[in-house]
């Protein structure tokens, strides 16, 4: 077995690329002292003693939660009944809308801090390493503002579809509310997810590598029947211009037969009305489209015969090539998969049984597989596709590991149903260069060190 540390390039001293606007130099030592999260270092911990304690090793278990809780006798504590079984709980209604509980604390959406030098200019990311399944819960998908948020009434609110339609309208949310409506599961994924990891691995966590991603049901109107309202112009129609009412006025152009297809506006996500950080009352659902293309707060749409070349589509959110062209339009989100448990920042206590998990989607339809390698990408197995499997939407997938306590280096591959083949980084930077901020689908490495440590690593 050749020496894997040899292939591995360690943290950079300091980093070259970064998305939208940030200032890098403090950024590593920044985000290691916040985005490490204790309690959730301990999630391996507490996995641990539960799985001890069915496989009978009760022992180990109750003085391991001994350690963890000083006071507490886990063995006991079975055969003595504690405060909640023997007194009144809160009375319903007690919270009127729900909250996670009190020990759930220090899973929230974080910043990175250096990232951005105005808040409201910023990204809070998805804490991914503390999900499950696939849905994102309201209150953790990740927030990109580039002008600050607001809680907009929806009573006065308006939306207005203009430009190549035979009749231009504007409709209040109530009358587009009125209208046949659907729901639908997709993934959203800002262009600049892992834009930090393009010149070598920079940040500690899968939060900060991957958290610009969020799933949800949303709930709306398809486009396509609203532009068909107004009549649209469909022989000389081949874009349309999306607007948001914040002070962004943020603006991208999108395709026609995209428009057309499975494009919704949208004010449903997760059951309930869009969170006002997620663009209430109206947003664009544009699936497996980059995050930027789902413009909130809506408050126009233009059909227009050209692209129209908007600020965020010509200074920004542009790929910076080789050859010193910049891609300008990049629109899907190529196919990416990444391991949320173990991943960077947790650590495994002891040999054993793992479960590897992780997340897969493709802007372009349904994952179809999902490989494992455990050895830094030599050997490779199929992990189990946990269903709903959905088009442009999260797919979670598990893997049964015996870890030998041995260096290791966890690795998932995601392949979608165009046959279309997730990349290692080096292939990725052969076509794309070194200077691209936006689109990093790779492959995401983490090692495991022999003290059960997990680390963000690149091998060549
Ligand atoms: N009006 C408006 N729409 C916007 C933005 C914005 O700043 N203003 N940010 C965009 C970007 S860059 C992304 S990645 C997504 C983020 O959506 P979220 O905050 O709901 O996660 O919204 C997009 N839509
Ligand atoms: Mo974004």
């Amino acid at each position: 077995m050749t020496d894997l540390s040899k292939k591995i390039s360690r943290l950079p001293g300091r980093i070259e690329h970064a998305p939208e606007n940030f200032v890098a130099d403090e950024l590593v030592g920044a985000i290691h002292a916040h985005g490490m999260d204790a309690s959730r270092r301990d999630f391996l911990r507490r996995s641990f003693v539960a799985a001890s304690a069915a496989t009978g090793a009760l022992a180990a278990s109750t003085a391991q939660a001994g350690a963890d809780h000083p006071g507490f006798d886990g063995e006991a504590a079975i055969l003595t009944l504690p405060a909640h079984s023997t007194s009144l709980g809160h009375p319903v209604a007690y919270r009127a809308y729900g909250l996670p509980s009190q020990f759930e604390a220090n899973l929230q959406r974080r910043e990175s801090p250096g990232l951005t030098k105005r808040r409201e200019s910023g990204v809070a990311f998805t804490p991914l390493q503390g999900l499950f399944g696939i849905i994102t819960p309201s209150g953790l998908h990740f927030e990109r503002h580039h002008a600050g948020w607001h809680d907009i009434d929806p009573a006065t609110h308006r939306l207005m579809i203009n430009g190549l339609v035979a009749t231009p309208k504007v409709y209040t949310v109530g009358e587009l509310m009125r209208l046949p409506s659907v729901s639908r599961m997709h993934f959203i994924e800002c262009g600049a997810n892992t834009a930090m990891d393009w010149g070598g691995p920079t940040v500690p966590s899968v939060q900060y590598t991957h958290g610009m991603l969020s799933c949800s049901e949303f709930t709306g109107v398809p486009l396509s029947l609203l532009l068909d309202d107004c009549g649209i112009d469909r022989s000389n129609a081949r874009f349309i211009l999306a607007e948001g009412s914040d002070g962004a006025a943020l603006t991208r152009t999108i395709p026609i037969e995209r428009a057309l297809d499975d494009v919704l506006v949208a004010w449903g996500m997760n059951g309930e009305m869009l969170r006002p950080e997620n663009g209430y009352p109206l947003r664009l659902v544009v699936p497996g489209a980059q995050g930027v293309s789902w413009v909130k707060w809506l408050r126009r749409i233009e059909v227009g015969d050209a692209p129209y070349a908007t600020r965020e589509e010509s200074t920004q959110y542009t790929d910076l090539m080789p050859d010193g062209l910049q891609r300008q339009y990049g629109l899907v989100q190529e196919c990416k998969s990444v391991i949320t448990t173990p991943s960077g920042g947790q650590r495994l206590l002891d040999k054993g049984f793992y479960n590897i998990t992780g997340l897969a989607w493709s802007g372009r339809g349904k994952v179809s597989r999902v490989d494992i390698s455990t050895d830094g990408g030599r050997n490779w197995q199929a992990a189990r596709l946990e269903s709903p499997v959905l088009t442009k939407c999260l797919t979670r997938f598990n893997f049964d590991w015996q870890w030998d306590g041995k260096p290791s280096i966890l690795q998932s591959r995601a392949i979608d149903e165009t046959g279309y083949v997730q990349p290692k980084i080096n292939a990725l930077r052969t076509v794309r260069g070194t200077r691209s901020v936006y689109h990093n689908n790779a492959i995401q490495s983490w090692r495991v060190e022999t003290s059960g440590e997990v680390m963000n690593v690149q091998i060549s």
